[in-house]
């Protein structure tokens, strides 16, 4: 269970780490099932159609020993925590998502963020297209990771807060141009964890892949979980910011 200190983070920051939720055995089969993956079967999953390139671990998308870092672990139980209980649809999927080091100096590290499920026509979705498609980021990274630019899930603390104000401002039909430039609060923090932490974030969250720049492979799984009305609340999300969120009424 979630204190109300935790919920309070997860409402003003727009994250919250949790400690130790998945136990190490299976840590430990997710990522060796990732680098065989990486290893044996290489990239796939492109989808030429929809303009999406080739990605590594495409097959493991759906399998048991990636969606168990969250079925089988109190990785759920938390999620209702915040979306209530009875709410949180299981995952259909959830992403191995290794990111690979760059060959690049420290000076030439610039975060760019966004917000998902904007379409660019260069990736998967054409441009124009938008749409709010989850509730929670749930991210768990298979190996430690407590460095600065090592590949980090990386977010804007507290930028849910100015995305919502704005498109109450504007209108969210300004994402039909793609993400609108906007000043945030706090910068970039590449969020440090060790193997199976959990981060739950906003998906309002404004956030990216972190530059890699260690020796390193970032081995992280990146699931979305969605509340089951996200589809009947649609767009109102966009400046709607808590409506699926009741777990975390009692501290607004
Ligand atoms: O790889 C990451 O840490 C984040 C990638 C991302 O933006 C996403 O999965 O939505
Ligand atoms: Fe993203």
């Amino acid at each position: 269970m979630l204190t109300k200190a935790q919920k309070r983070h997860f409402v003003e920051e727009g994250y919250l780490k949790i400690p130790n939720v998945v136990p190490k055995l299976m840590i430990d089969n997710a990522l060796r099932a990732v680098n065989h993956s990486i290893g044996f079967v290489g990239l796939g999953g492109e989808d030429m159609e929809n303009n999406r390139s080739a990605f590594f671990c495409a097959e493991l998308l759906t399998a048991p020993v990636i969606l168990d870092l969250y079925h089988k672990t109190p990785a759920f139980e938390l999620a209702e925590d915040i979306l209530g209980v009875g709410n949180v649809l299981p995952l259909a999927r959830a992403k191995p998502y290794p990111r690979f080091p760059d060959l690049l100096s420290g000076e030439d590290v610039v975060h760019r963020g966004h917000l998902d499920g904007i379409g660019s026509g260069t990736n998967g979705m054409p441009k124009g297209y938008y749409h709010r498609g989850f509730s929670l980021f749930a991210v768990v990274y298979l190996a430690d990771l407590q460095d600065d630019n090592a590949g980090n899930f990386t977010l804007w603390p507290k930028s849910h807060h100015t995305i919502a104000e704005h498109f109450a401002q504007v209108g969210h039909e300004v994402l039909a141009n793609g993400m609108p430039k906007l000043e945030y609060p706090e910068g970039p923090m590449m969020v440090k964890a060790n193997a199976g932490d959990l981060i739950l974030a906003h998906s309002m969250i404004f956030h990216t892949g972190g530059v890699n720049t260690s020796p390193n492979v970032r081995q992280a799984v990146i699931a979305r979980f969605k509340h089951k009305d996200n589809d009947a609340i649609g767009k109102d999300g966009y400046t709607d910011l808590w409506r699926e969120y009741p777990g975390v009424h009692d501290v607004l």
